[in-house]
């Protein structure tokens, strides 16, 4: 019996051991925080187009947020340009960038849209958006377009088991391509179906002095696209942000959380008005005291 004890307290020791091992070792399941920018890195090889899977022009790479006191910045790492590209596939010839969904409402994409809770940004001009014109929108419900855009595939778990039959590994950026974030019974929602414009966005042309960095991800898809829009425009609270071109050939999600920071408070300087008080206080200070030298000087030569 004693001999029995004594290899169950060590198993039991090691097994413990293994435990904090693998707590220590498990890699972060929200977003990887790297210079001020929050990223979300997508599968390099999910993407799709044809009978090619991974790599293809459609691939995403990384999707990076970041916060100021005032602004909110969105970055997209992909081979798909802004303007989008030519396809045969999709019934109109083109396949655009969706919008960018946010969702605050802890709901699932789905129940967030139909109870009109999502937030939404179109930022190309040239895609199947259900919103009029570029900016953010509020009261947002999404619908997919993947279809009239070209995927022949008929859902997200057909997608996902296509990319893994082709020896490829599906990931929807920090979810898992299985997540129930999605319905995996349907194509993404990858636009705005309706919705209210609160304010505009600026596409960034310039993204030097942004301190972004894909490439320390890997992530060097051949297009970086980034905006900004006011930071008032959203409010604060985790969220889930998910992106995918209209034909839904790479998906990618990002969870994130919004904080008020408050602005830096400005050094105290004396105020001019009482700066000149004083200079004319000091002024006036000695000049009496000049008089009274004077006065006195006189008085004495007087004597
Ligand atoms: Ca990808
Ligand atoms: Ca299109
Ligand atoms: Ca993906």
């Amino acid at each position: 019996m004693i001999n029995l004890k004594i290899p169950s307290l060590f198993l039991t020791s090691i097994t413990a051991t293994l435990c904090c091992l693998s707590v220590i070792s498990k890699p972060a399941e929200a977003s990887t925080l790297y210079k001020d920018w929050n990223y979300a890195i997508d599968s390099f090889n999910d993407s799709i187009t044809g009978n090619n899977v991974g790599g293809t022009k459609y691939e995403i790479y990384g999707m990076a947020f970041k916060q100021t006191a005032d602004e909110i910045f969105v970055a997209i790492n992909t081979n798909l340009p802004l303007a989008g590209t030519s396809s045969n596939y999709a019934a109109d010839g083109h396949v655009g960038l969706g919008d960018l969904l946010f969702n605050f409402s802890g709901k699932n994409l789905s129940t967030a849209s139909a109870s009109k809770s999502l937030f939404g940004i179109r930022f190309v001009n040239n895609n199947d958006s259900g919103v009029s014109t570029t900016g953010i929108h509020d009261k947002v419900t999404a619908k997919s377009v993947a279809k009239d855009n070209g995927i022949a595939l008929d859902s997200l778990s057909e997608y996902n088991a296509w990319v893994k039959q082709n020896g490829k590994t599906p990931s929807i950026g920090d979810l898992a391509a299985n997540d129930p974030y999605f319905n995996q019974a349907i194509h993404v929602q990858n636009v705005i179906a309706s919705g209210t414009k609160i304010g505009d966005i600026n596409l960034l042309s310039n993204l030097s002095g942004l301190s972004l960095d894909f490439g320390h991800f890997g992530a060097n898809g051949s297009h970086t696209i980034a905006l900004s829009f006011a930071r008032s425009l959203l409010p604060d609270g985790d969220f889930i942000l998910s992106f995918a071109p209209e034909c839904d050939n790479d998906i990618i999600a990002l969870k994130g959380n919004l904080e008020t920071i408050p602005k830096p408070v400005p050094e105290t300087v004396p105020e001019p008005s009482s700066s000149v008080g004083l200079l004319a206080f000091a002024a006036f200070g000695g000049m009496l005291l000049k008089r009274t030298r004077q006065k006195k000087a006189l008085n004495a030569s007087i004597i």
